[in-house]
């Protein structure tokens, strides 16, 4: 049975009430949900997301410094006295295990912030499509995929990676009285499915990401299913539950 799927193409206009009671992912490929997943897996703790740098100082100031790493970007490069920036690169075992990560990004960590009134809330990207798969087939709630986009604008890599959830919940056949949402995000990614790696390297976003830091995150970012990990939103910290 096909749950209630609908997709958001970014998170401007995101109201309390469009989440709430329902089970939210939120997607940003390039590169802030690519990043958590990746964080998480090499032994973070838990990641704070943050909406901007006010509220990022304001909970450093309240934690030991030897337990946390401030960490972002804007306009995709670190932030000024950041300890990191957004290339999952950065997040390795050595640097990070078993650290407080807090989070401020352009996009990606203002649509986890506005989408924390869901009743569970989840990060999705390519690399960990089947562990996020695997928890919505089991889950009972109204799902709604929400794609951090670009500035209010539409990225095609959220919108493929919610095609490509939509896809795998339905086994590639998406049933009458879909949402549009859910017609529009399946039937790109069943238009593209087969060029995935080359669609991403050439959406509008890919490009920006290029010209500072070249393809090395694109290709990673690109992996679908790579990492088993689910992670969690829960009053104001995202952990893996896996
Ligand atoms: O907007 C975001 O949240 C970032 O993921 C953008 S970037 O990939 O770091 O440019």
């Amino acid at each position: 049975m096909f749950p209630s799927v609908d997709v958001f193409a970014t998170s401007l206009g995101l109201q309390e009430e469009d989440v709430r009671k329902k089970t939210v992912v939120v997607i940003d490929v390039l590169r802030a949900s690519s990043t958590i997943v990746t964080a998480l897996h090499n032994g973070v703790k838990a990641v704070i997301p943050v909406e901007d740098m006010e509220a990022a100082s304001k909970i450093a100031q309240n934690l030991d410094s030897t337990r946390y790493l401030l960490c972002g970007e804007k306009d995709g490069v670190k932030i000024q006295g950041y300890h990191l920036g957004n290339s999952p690169f950065e997040y390795d075992e050595k640097k990070v295990k078993g650290k407080i990560i807090i989070f401020n990004t352009t996009n990606g960590t203002k649509a986890i912030t506005r989408s924390s009134g869901a009743d569970r809330l989840i990060i999705g990207s390519f690399l960990n499509l089947g562990s996020v798969v695997e928890s919505l087939k089991a889950d009972s709630n109204e799902i709604l995929l929400v794609c951090a986009g670009w500035k209010n604008r539409f990225s095609l890599e959220d919108t493929l990676c919610a095609g490509n959830i939509i896809f795998e919940l339905t086994d590639g056949k998406l049933p009458e009285g879909a949402s549009d949402g859910s017609l529009a995000a399946f039937s790109l990614y069943a238009s593209y499915r087969n060029r995935l790696e080359e669609m991403i390297h050439s959406s509008n976003h890919a490009m920006r990401l290029r010209n500072l830091n070249g393809d090395e995150d694109l290709t990673y970012c690109s992996q679908v299913s790579i990492l088993d990990v689910l992670p969690v939103y829960s009053q104001g910290m995202i952990t893996n539950s896996k």
